[in-house]
């Protein structure tokens, strides 16, 4: 989609802080961490939210969670622990509409979030 941010970090008009990268998968810093760890987990093809997904996209959403589980180990959290969230919609927080997980890690997370 030509106005999504997202997609724009994925195509190279916009350059983020990157983590980690295959064809599938971007990683990169969030511009706002709530962690000393906050890295972002995006598929490289739109999909506005969760309600989007369809069956084919279930070996891209296989792919997000090894690259999480890849940048924790890259960043030192895999034995610590790290927290891997996704928001869909409004109500839990959802700000661009391009899917992408949160991997947060570094700090004692609490549990519920708020
Ligand atoms: P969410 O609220 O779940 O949709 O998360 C969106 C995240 O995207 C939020 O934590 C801040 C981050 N973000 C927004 N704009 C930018 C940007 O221009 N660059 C980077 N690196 N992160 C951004």
């Amino acid at each position: 989609m030509t106005d999504c941010l997202f997609c724009k970090m994925c195509n190279g008009e916009i350059e983020p802080d990157v983590v980690y990268q295959d064809d599938d998968v971007l990683a990169f810093r969030d511009v706002n961490p709530q962690a000393p760890t906050h890295v972002l987990i995006i598929p490289k093809t739109h999909i506005s939210t969760i309600n989007d997904l369809t069956p084919e996209h279930e070996a891209l959403i296989g792919k997000l969670y090894l690259a999480a589980k890849q940048v924790a180990s890259d960043e030192g959290l895999a034995e610590r622990g790290y927290r891997v969230v996704m928001n869909c919609n409004a109500e839990a927080g959802q700000s661009v509409f391009h899917i992408h997980l949160h991997m947060l890690g570094g700090r004692a997370m609490q549990w519920p979030p708020g």
